[in-house]
């Protein structure tokens, strides 16, 4: 068995601790043990100095300044350090796009009455982002309105306009800076086809020129595909209101059947939220002998229902292999990105079905049933089923569920937190004038096996919060923090005196849960709407961003449109970059003076803190703040 000062040393969350003692009691193998197999882990590869990218290689160039340094076609480390981030900035924004895409089409059908049990929850949201695409919305239907939207929102992916809308939401100087280094998007799958194209062999060799279109696709991302999947959703299924519920393994229940809903996209979990109280389903949830159906959920679409419907949350990444190791849950249900496909192994020593549902996401030894929006509520109602079915093979002797829970409140949406403030950001901008709010943080991002689970995130948000910093949060960064009790009103208790005053006085936490990792959107929303009532561009705000743990491309996406909106970006984990030193200083230091912001690095979350500590100062100078 794993001693208990290793298990101490992977995660700091005492769930995760718990049940990392069962998996080393269950010989069973988690992300942490194949980590520890990997190592040494390839040098090249993090370095960034291999290429693949034709039948020439494999090709590597020697760090050591030996040869080879070039690879067979003569791409320097610079080339190939350059192309290696860009095809990860590729694969993020793609992710995040195509999410926003199926949203879309959702909301298509929904709108032609296509759609099984979807409806426009948000009439005024969906008339607001209407008139943004110039869509009429007087004297017609919800549907008439929403038909038009999702077909106006559809040609944002190639290039049918040229142009993507959300981007006119950002400041005119933002965009000033944008269109003079060309870094405007055309579309978003244009621009990320444009990555491929450009990384091929033979095409585009000079580092800055790649980087620099990267940057292009990212912001894509951030204020195209990101952006369309959270107000898409939000008309599809509702705005996020503050809203309370709770978070960690404790939330799975002995005597109910256990659904876990772990994945991205809330098409898929809203309809099996929906299905669980069908009385159909909850008359044979009984008759196995449970007492119910409790959902709960894992990662963003967990983020995703809690801010809209307080459904509780079992865990961020590192707890998905931890959940079925409870020996409680019936059915694991996922769509895509960020599903370990190891989950159906693990899931083969206990009672529990690894449902996929997605055509573009199976996985080996997977039950999949697929899920289709024009039969949404009926599929949602065989996967519950299924999940019913599996109670009876539930081995009661195996079930150990850690008794951790965590109160939390979430639902902040840029809409919500502007409704806190009496409909302007005036009197945020005016705490921050005062310096009762020192400036805003936004931590982000997911876990990472090399760094312990969630240290970073809590470590980080609370050197900031003491610190009079008002921080936002989503993703597996906010379930962090949520676990961690910093998701509470009372937390302002750890605040600086100016923060927790603020926060007193609205009753809300230091650490604002905004959402699941495509509403970093929300976060960018927020700020260009700061920026707009100060008449500056949003690198000129005391603000900045970190990612402390994160881990897949999603994160280098999100990272490099953060960072192109002009906010400073601080990582925890080294990307792999440090081959090229001239792709290093260009992303550390080089990009100030051309886009405003840059990268920074360190795995130290207390220097974090001093870097984005000082990073707020130093802004809060130049705005004339004292
Ligand atoms: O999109 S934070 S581990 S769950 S990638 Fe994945 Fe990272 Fe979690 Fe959400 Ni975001």
């Amino acid at each position: 068995m794993k001693e208990l000062n290793v298990i101490k040393k992977r995660s700091n969350d005492p769930a995760a601790q718990k049940m990392l003692e069962v998996t080393a009691e269950e010989h069973i193998q988690t992300a942490w043990d194949r980590l520890e197999l990997q190592q040494p882990q390839c040098g090249y590869g993090q370095l960034g100095i291999c290429c693949r990218n034709c039948g020439m290689g494999p090709c590597r160039i020697n760090p050591f300044g030996e040869e080879p340094q070039r690879g067979v076609c003569g791409a320097t480390a610079d080339t190939i350090v350059a192309r290696n981030l860009a095809r990860m900035i590729a694969g993020g924004a793609a992710a995040h796009s195509d999410h926003g895409r199926d949203i879309v089409e959702v909301l298509h059908l929904t709108a032609l009455g296509k759609a099984q049990g979807y409806k426009i929850t948000d009439v005024e949201k969906l008339k607001r982002v209407a008139k943004e695409y110039g869509v009429a919305v007087d004297g017609r239907k919800p549907e008439e309105i929403a038909k038009e939207l999702a077909e106006e929102v559809m040609k944002e992916f190639g290039m049918v306009k040229g142009r993507i809308q959300f981007v006119e939401r950002a400041p005119e100087k933002r965009k000033e800076v944008w269109k003079k280094l060309g870094v405007l998007p055309r579309g978003v799958d244009r621009e990320i086809v444009e990555i491929m194209h450009r990384t091929h062999i033979g095409v585009d060799a000079d580092y800055v020129n790649i980087l620099l279109h990267g940057l292009r696709a990212s912001i894509s991302d951030g204020w195209g595909g990101s952006m369309i999947a959270t107000e898409l959703s939000d008309i599809l299924f509702g705005t996020p209101k503050p809203i309370e519920s709770v978070m960690n393994l404790g939330v799975l229940k002995k005597d109910m059947v256990n659904v876990i809903v772990h994945g991205h996209n809330p098409v898929l979990s809203e309809m099996v939220v929906k299905a669980s109280s069908d009385p159909e389903l909850v008359e044979l949830a009984k008759k196995k002998g449970a007492k119910g159906i409790n959902v709960v959920g894992i990662c963003c679409t967990a983020n995703e229902l809690l801010m809209r419907q307080g459904i509780p949350i079992a865990g961020n990444f590192l707890h998905q292999e931890l959940a079925i190791a409870t020996g409680a849950v019936e059915a694991i249900v996922v769509d895509y990105q960020c599903i370990m496909p190891i989950l159906p192994h693990i899931a083969k020593c206990y009672h529990t079905k690894v449902i996929t549902t997605a055509a573009k996401a199976k996985i080996p030894g997977a039950l999949h049933i697929e899920f289709e929006p024009e039969h949404a509520y009926e599929v949602a109602k065989k996967i519950v089923k299924e999940a019913v079915e599996a109670y009876g093979s539930r081995n009661p002797d195996r079930v150990r569920i850690p008794d951790v829970t965590m109160k939390v409140m979430a639902g902040f949406s840029a809409e919500a937190i502007l409704q806190a403030l009496g409909g302007t950001p005036k009197p945020l901008i005016d705490a921050i004038k005062t310096g009762k709010i020192r400036g805003i943080a936004a931590i982000v991002g997911c876990n990472n096996p090399k760094i312990k689970q969630d240290y970073n995130h809590v470590t980080l948000t609370k050197l900031l919060i003491k610190n009079n910093i008002l921080v936002v949060e989503t993703g597996c960064a906010a379930i962090a923090n949520g676990k961690a009790g910093l998701l509470v009103p009372e937390a302002a208790d750890q605040a600086g005196e100016g923060l927790k005053e603020v926060c007193k006085s609205l009753g809300i936490p230091p650490v604002l849960h905004m959402g699941s990792c495509v509403d970093i959107s929300r976060i960018l929303v927020l700020a260009a709407a700061v920026a707009k009532e100060l008449n500056v561009d949003i690198s000129d705000l005391p603000v900045a961003g970190a990612a402390p743990e994160w881990m897949s491309e999603k994160a280098v996406s999100i990272g490099a449109y953060v960072v192109s909106s002009g906010i400073f970006t601080v990582l925890g984990p080294i990307p792999p970059v440090l081959g090229s030193m001239k792709v290093a200083t260009l992303l550390t230091k080089d990009l100030e003076k051309v886009i405003g912001a840059v990268f920074a690095v360190d795995p130290d979350p207390e220097k974090e803190a001093r870097l984005i500590i000082n990073h707020i100062e130093k802004k809060r100078k130049a705005l004339g703040l004292s």
